[in-house]
């Protein structure tokens, strides 16, 4: 399971860390449904914006790394979930086929009125807020405090963490729920949890290995010393 200490090295902000994304907006506001409805140009604007820097950055070598993991793990006929709360679409973009959006996505946005969703609309769009067809707006398809995750990533996510051997924790904060409790719905049927954070967090002491660093150093690491 991955979190935005993955993307941080291909220069996306994360959300706590000082300078993050959320220190310059209150996030409770901005990412929440009372946010949009009362600020829809600001929270659309805002997100479009972030929409446009993540187009103009490129997987690191972690994203390339998880990549390489899942082909090597179908090679030999296992598998390889990847569970992401991130929204930015590097995972993909990296060679990543089996990919878990647990948090949604900033490249689609989704009609209020009919729930109709869309990848391809303009970036940046034409206007904040952007007016749907059928006379809702579109808001980002991603998940606000509050709001259900996704019904289908649920499902995949306790699938894979009923079945798995290794469960690993990739810069993420581990705050947000349900993701913060993951690894350790894995580890008690006996999955082994791993951590790589480069910072201490509220799983590193349960974990059975905390690997202290960066992401992109530490991931590939681990792929040359697996294979
Ligand atoms: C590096 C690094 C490098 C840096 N290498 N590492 C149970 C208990 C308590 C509360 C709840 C609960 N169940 C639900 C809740 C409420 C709420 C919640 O969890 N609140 C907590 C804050 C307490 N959860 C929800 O509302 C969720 N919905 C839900 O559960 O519905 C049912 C329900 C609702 C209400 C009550 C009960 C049940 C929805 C959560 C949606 C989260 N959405 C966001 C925003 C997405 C849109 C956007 O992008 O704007 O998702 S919040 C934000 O946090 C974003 C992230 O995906 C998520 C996690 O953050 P992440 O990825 O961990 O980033 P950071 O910045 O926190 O951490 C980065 C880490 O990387 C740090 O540790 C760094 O050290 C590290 N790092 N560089 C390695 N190079």
């Amino acid at each position: 399971m991955t979190g935005a200490g993955v993307s941080a090295e291909s220069g996306i902000p994360t959300f706590r860390d000082k300078d993050g994304t959320w220190s310059k907006v209150d996030p409770m506001w901005f990412a929440s449904p009372e946010g949009f409805a009362a600020q829809p140009a600001d929270v659309t604007a805002w997100y479009d914006d972030r929409r446009r820097k993540c187009l103009d950055c490129a997987p690191n070598a972690a994203h390339h790394a998880l990549a390489e993991i899942e082909r090597r793990l179908a090679d030999l006929g296992g598998t390889f979930t990847l569970l992401t709360q991130n929204v930015d679409r590097l995972h993909h973009r990296a060679g990543s086929r089996n990919v878990v959006e647990l948090h949604g996505s900033l490249h689609v946005w989704r009609c209020t009125k009919t729930g109709e969703e869309r990848d391809d609309l303009p970036c940046p769009l034409p206007e904040h807020p952007m007016p749907s067809p059928a006379g809702g707006l579109y808001r980002p398809g991603v998940v606000w405090f509050g709001e259900m995750l996704p019904e289908d990533a649920l499902r995949a996510s306790y699938e894979a963490l009923a079945t798995c051997d290794i469960v690993m924790s990739i810069g993420t904060s581990a705050v947000v729920y349900p993701a913060a409790s993951f690894v350790e719905v894995a580890m008690e049927r006996g999955a082994v949890g791993i951590e790589i954070n480069k910072d201490a967090t509220p799983i590193t002491d349960r974990v059975d290995h905390a690997i202290p660093g960066a992401a992109a150093t530490i991931v590939p690491e681990l792929v040359r010393l697996a294979w």
